[in-house]
């Protein structure tokens, strides 16, 4: 009995080296150790042994047992430590490698220059008006000058929404009415910036979408004089102190009179090239006195107050900026352009 104890030790032992994952040493424990184990069997056997031999037997059977424990756990321990080594072999980090750059962002040029405008007048005193960009025909048009059926309807060609009489707003105007009924009688001073929408043929120099920055200022005393020195003054910061600007004769349904501002080709300095058509002036801007029909729609009297506006483009002044030759890049999303900026 002895001499089995012996070969059931050995032959455990033997079988446990060739063991080389969790699931085999479990197979192992089973077999060697679990309840039809040979070792097991033995423990059982020992009530048909004599007086005699049972002690010398039972405390040899125990060693084995307890040897064979401590094998499967010795076993086991190296077995975590093997795969421990193996994934930080697999899976080394090499702290020394110089990092991957993250892809930094940036604002679209319209943006840029959208926040180059308002930061501008802001510091001249006039605060963001933000209002919706889905309007009705009265906001969009008629509170504006626009009647029913007027000629200046034709050059805003408009999106329309299955509902009567709402629209998509073809310029930022109607904000403006929104601006004055909130704040009448008080003085104001608001710039507009926001998406606009016509339904245009869409070329190198329209498309269905746009931004637009509008301008009111609005108080008593206001005249063509602060008109033009606001304007004049933004021209300098925007595009340099020693830009020159002039204003021309021009019309506006809700400005009367009404003016167009050139400012000197920054380009050829005056001379005459390409990109001021060899004029010598870039238009960037439209304006006027507010019309009283619209301050009257607005709410304030137009016996006591007068007002300026004035309307730009940002895609036309991004364009001239960088010498953009197609307004359609800006809403095509195609990174190689956007990343220039
Ligand atoms: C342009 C010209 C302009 C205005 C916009 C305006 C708004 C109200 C009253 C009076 Cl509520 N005027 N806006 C006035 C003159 C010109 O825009 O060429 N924009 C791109």
């Amino acid at each position: 009995m002895l001499e089995e104890l012996k070969k059931i030790e050995q032959q455990a032992l033997a079988a446990l080296k060739g063991i080389e994952d969790e699931a085999a040493l479990e197979s192992w424990r089973v077999a060697h150790l679990g309840r039809s184990s040979p070792l097991m069997e033995a423990f059982k056997s020992l009530g048909k042994l004599s007086k005699e031999e049972r002690p010398a037997v039972g405390q040899r059977a125990n060693q084995v047992k307890l040897a064979l424990e401590a094998a499967l756990e010795e076993r086991a321990e190296a077995l975590k430590q093997a795969a421990l080594s193996a994934s930080l072999a697999s899976e080394r980090l090499d702290v020394t490698l110089p990092g991957r750059a993250l892809p930094r962002g940036g604002l679209h040029p319209v943006t840029q220059t959208l926040r180059r405008i308002t930061a501008i007048f802001a510091q001249m005193g006039f605060q963001v008006y933000r209002s919706r960009d889905v309007e009705t025909d009265e906001y969009n048009f008629q509170l504006l000058n626009f009647p029913p059926h007027h000629p200046a309807r034709d050059m805003q060609d408009t999106f329309h929404t299955t509902v009567p009489d709402v629209l998509l707003r073809t310029h930022t105007s109607p904000g403006q009415i929104h601006a004055m009924r909130e704040y009448a009688p008080e003085p104001i001073r608001v710039i507009l910036p926001g998406m606009c929408y016509r339904y245009e043929q869409i070329n190198t120099r329209s498309e269905i979408q746009f931004t637009q920055v509008e301008g009111l200022a609005v108080g008593k005393n206001i005249t063509f004089g602060d008109l033009k020195g606001t304007l004049a003054d933004f021209a300098r910061r925007f595009f340099g102190p020693q830009v020159r600007s002039r204003f021309r004769a021009s019309y506006f349904p809700f400005t009367e009179p009404s003016a167009e501002m050139d400012i000197e080709c920054f380009v050829c300095g005056g001379e005459g090239c390409s990109v001021c058509k060899g004029t010598g002036w870039l238009e960037i801007l439209g304006s006027g006195m507010v019309h009283p029909t619209v301050l009257r729609n607005g709410g304030y009297d137009p016996e006591i107050y007068t007002g300026f506006a004035f309307g730009m483009g940002p895609e036309r002044l991004t364009m001239l900026w960088y010498r953009i030759e197609d307004i359609r890049y800006f809403w095509q999303n195609d990174l190689r352009f956007l990343e220039q900026f």
